[in-house]
């Protein structure tokens, strides 16, 4: 039975369970074989069909010259444990014609158990909340059209912040890069501490932006202007080497204080048009040879608590930072962020995110974990 209020009818039953199953088609007649699909769902014996949001076309993920693919997710509620339901969903699957064939080939139909009430399901032939679903924004926006506020009970967050994290985009677990956490936020920000927390508990090294070896940092600070460009090319190349995709192997976990893209943000503040020519000619050389980020966590938040940081560790040539330039570069990160598609996106405030707080820090650990590939 499809979309029936006759879920009330079965909705005191404390063996009933609400599940969302996402649904992905690009061979055929995508839309028809999304509608029987989901006619059969509603079919399987003590399963009803509660909900179903709009079907979307999406470009593949994982493969490039297939078709696109139109996806969308329901909601049932069912007295059927399980596995006993993707034994029916597997059912669907072979009646509807999926053949299977090797990984990511196209699909007249391929049905995803996602979600099934809150609970965690780790079995050889079946793993709920389904593994990837926090990295597609594919199946993240119909859940989000159905109810954004369902918790994944792993992550502990809402579908809605899941998807806020992918910014529209689709992500996979890609072996074959380093896996690089990168940190980001204005001085002060915390980058450094949270950092190292993260390494020691990924028992991996902690890249740090080399800002206390910039012989000219000091000078710029304090006022000369010429040496922006050296000062920011030795930003530049130093980056380039700690990021190298010689020195990061395949799979290597990382964690770095900065991201790569904040090099361009501070150029462009920091040098005159010359200078600027002169630095982009370095840039443009030498992004294809570098590690990019895996996942990204950016701390915002309150610039006078930023400001209280920064005269509290007291380095006298960050003496003359004023509010304004927290601001300013605030808003500068904040427009890098805001249309940001290179990966996975967190963003911390640091008003409400205590670094200090080893309880905290350890399940966001653990949090970032399930978006990078597992040794
Ligand atoms: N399995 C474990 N847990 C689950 C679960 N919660 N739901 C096991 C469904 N299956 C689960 O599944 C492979 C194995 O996963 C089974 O043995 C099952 O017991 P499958 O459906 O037989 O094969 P598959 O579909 O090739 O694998 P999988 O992992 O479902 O593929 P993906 O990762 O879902 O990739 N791009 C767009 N834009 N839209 C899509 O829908 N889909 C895929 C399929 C690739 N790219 C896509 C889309
Ligand atoms: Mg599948």
């Amino acid at each position: 039975m499809i979309l029936a209020d006759i879920s009330n009818n079965i909705a005191n039953n404390s063996d009933t369970y609400w599940a969302f199953i996402g649904i992905g088609s690009n061979l055929g007649n995508c839309k028809d074989n999304i509608d029987k699909a989901v006619r059969m769902l509603g079919d399987i014996d003590d399963t009803f069909v509660t909900g179903m949001s709009s079907v979307y076309e999406t470009t593949p993920l994982g493969t490039t010259g297939q078709a696109n693919y139109f996806n969308a997710v329901v909601r049932v509620r069912t007295t059927l444990e399980p596995s006993e339901l993707y034994k029916q969903m597997a059912a669907i699957e072979d009646a509807l014609g999926r053949v299977r064939s090797e990984k990511w080939s196209a699909r007249t139909i391929d049905l995803d158990l996602l979600l099934y009430g809150d609970r965690i399901i780790d079995s050889p032939r079946l793993t709920v909340p389904h593994k990837q679903m926090h990295l597609r924004n594919f199946v993240l926006r119909g859940l989000c059209e159905l109810d954004g506020n369902t918790v994944h009970p792993l992550l502990g967050k809402t579908c809605k912040e899941l998807a806020d994290r992918l910014n529209g985009q689709d992500f996979i677990l890609d072996q074959n890069i380093p896996q690089l956490v990168c940190i980001a936020g204005v001085i002060g920000a915390g980058k450094t501490t949270l950092g190292n927390k993260l390494a020691e508990l990924f028992r991996c090294d902690l890249i740090c932006e080399a800002y206390d070896t910039n012989p000219y940092l000091p000078k710029v600070y304090a006022g000369n202007t010429d040496l922006a460009i050296d000062s920011q090319l030795f930003f530049l190349n130093s980056r380039v080497e700690q990021l190298s995709l010689d020195k990061l192997s395949a799979g290597q976990l990382a964690v770095s204080d900065y991201v790569f893209a904040k090099d361009k943000l501070f150029a462009q503040r920091t040098l005159n048009a010359e200078q600027f020519d002169r630095y982009q000619q370095q840039h443009s050389e030498i992004k294809k040879d570098i590690a990019g980020p895996v996942v990204v966590v950016h701390l915002h938040g309150n610039p006078n608590l930023v400001l209280k940081r920064i005269s509290k560790r007291n380095r006298p040539y960050e003496k003359g930072i004023t509010l304004e330039t927290i601001e300013s570069l605030a808003a500068d990160y904040d427009r890098l962020f805001e249309n940001w598609n290179q990966c996975p996106l967190f963003r911390v405030s640091i008003d409400e995110f205590d670094c200090m707080d080893q309880a905290k820090v350890n399940s966001f650990a653990k949090e970032i974990k399930s978006y990078l590939w597992k040794q």
